[in-house]
């Protein structure tokens, strides 16, 4: 049947118009290398070990309490949260999978204290990885879709003879030169950027192949859908309290349209439906002492999302400023974080200038 199917579609033509093999990671990461030259073959197969270490990640998520792997170690991280098994494996995965590739100088997570160098008996390579391992791991243990989020960064000139330090990862986000996600939900999806728009792979587990399935992805320019923990209301400054209310206000209030409200509580799948259907993320900063610097953090999920957010035509403020001008003066420091379609953001740019 197949030789059938093969001799059919022998003609260029014939095999251009119905593809049997679809376009995957590699295909997609070597156009961009070759055409583009927007990857260099170090950050090609940076991402392509990147989006390996995810698939065994998911893998692990999807056996869930058959693998033995929900609940909590009772251990706590530097952000002082409880760390989840499966938070600690995929970290564990991320760091194995990427210390031989000789893409590497160094590694940072949400999961260390601090910088994770490359061992000197692997090849040093010129590119900083940051990562939040599984981000909403509240959600693990309720089945709720969570997410792997990585960061690329060239070594600093300065850097390339000596050890790294912290202070070579302190690049503002518009340094990155690729950034992404991957989603285990429904659909294991890796979603990626690499600074030419932003594209989606669907994971083939049977073919264990990340299948290009969005060619370019683009958020809407408006919204009637907000993302935000209701529960902090009352913490809220003034101009997220102005534009929520008026939101809530519906066709009667100022913004004359009923808005939708969601709130995942796992970043990667609340902006994973913005690139969908377009919406606004909002988790900005409050009253209370521990958010006043916000709750997420910048390097590996504010910057990450932002450059994945305006590649697909959105924006990404900390309330006042973009994202990803802010100068990063600590490694795990938090952020107020607003992002998603482009008018929504900028009214409540506007409020915040206003107040
Ligand atoms: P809250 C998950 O723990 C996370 O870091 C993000 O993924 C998510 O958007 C946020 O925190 C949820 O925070 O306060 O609503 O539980």
């Amino acid at each position: 049947m197949l030789s059938k199917l093969l001799l059919k579609h022998s003609t260029p033509k014939a095999r251009h118009s119905e593809r049997i093999l679809k376009k995957n990671l590699t295909h997609y990461l070597v156009e961009q290398q070759r055409q583009q030259g927007s990857v260099s073959a170090e950050v090609r197969l940076l991402i392509e070990t990147v989006a390996r270490a995810c698939k065994v990640i998911g893998h692990h998520v999807s056996k869930g309490a058959l693998g033995g792997v929900l609940g909590s170690l009772g251990s706590e991280n530097i952000q002082g949260e409880v760390q989840k098994k499966l938070d600690v494996m995929s970290n564990e995965i991320l760091l194995q999978a990427n210390e031989w590739g000789g893409s590497l100088a160094a590694m940072a997570s949400e999961e260390m204290d601090t910088v994770h160098r490359i061992p000197s008996h692997y090849p040093k390579g010129r590119n900083l990885l940051l990562f939040d391992p599984l981000d909403g791991s509240s959600n693990i243990d309720v089945n709720v879709s969570i997410g792997t989020i990585f960061s690329v960064l060239n070594v600093p000139e300065s850097a390339e003879e000596r050890d790294i330090q912290e202070r070579d990862f302190l690049q503002p986000g518009v340094r990155q030169v690729a950034a992404g996600y991957a989603i285990y939900g429904p659909q294991t999806m890796l979603i990626l950027t690499v600074g030419n728009g932003v594209v989606g792979f669907t994971l083939d587990s049977e073919l264990g192949s990340w299948v290009l399935t969005n060619e370019d992805i683009r958020i809407p320019k408006q919204t009637s859908e907000f993302a935000i923990n209701m529960s902090n209301y009352r913490h809220w400054h003034a101009p997220v309290r102005r534009y929520i209310d008026e939101c809530l206000a519906g066709t009667e209030g100022p913004l004359a349209k009923n808005y939708n409200m969601r709130w995942i509580a796992s970043m990667v799948a609340d902006v994973h439906r913005l690139l969908t259907r377009g919406g606004v993320f909002l988790y900005p900063t409050d009253q209370r002492e521990s958010v006043q610097e916000g709750k997420l953090r910048l390097m590996y999920e504010a910057n990450p999302m932002s450059f994945l957010i305006e590649q697909a035509g959105g924006a990404a403020i900390d309330g006042t400023q973009r994202i990803m001008e802010l100068q990063p003066t600590k490694l795990h420091q938090r952020v107020g974080v607003i992002l998603g379609s482009e008018e929504e953001v900028q009214r409540l740019q506007r409020y915040h200038s206003e107040a």
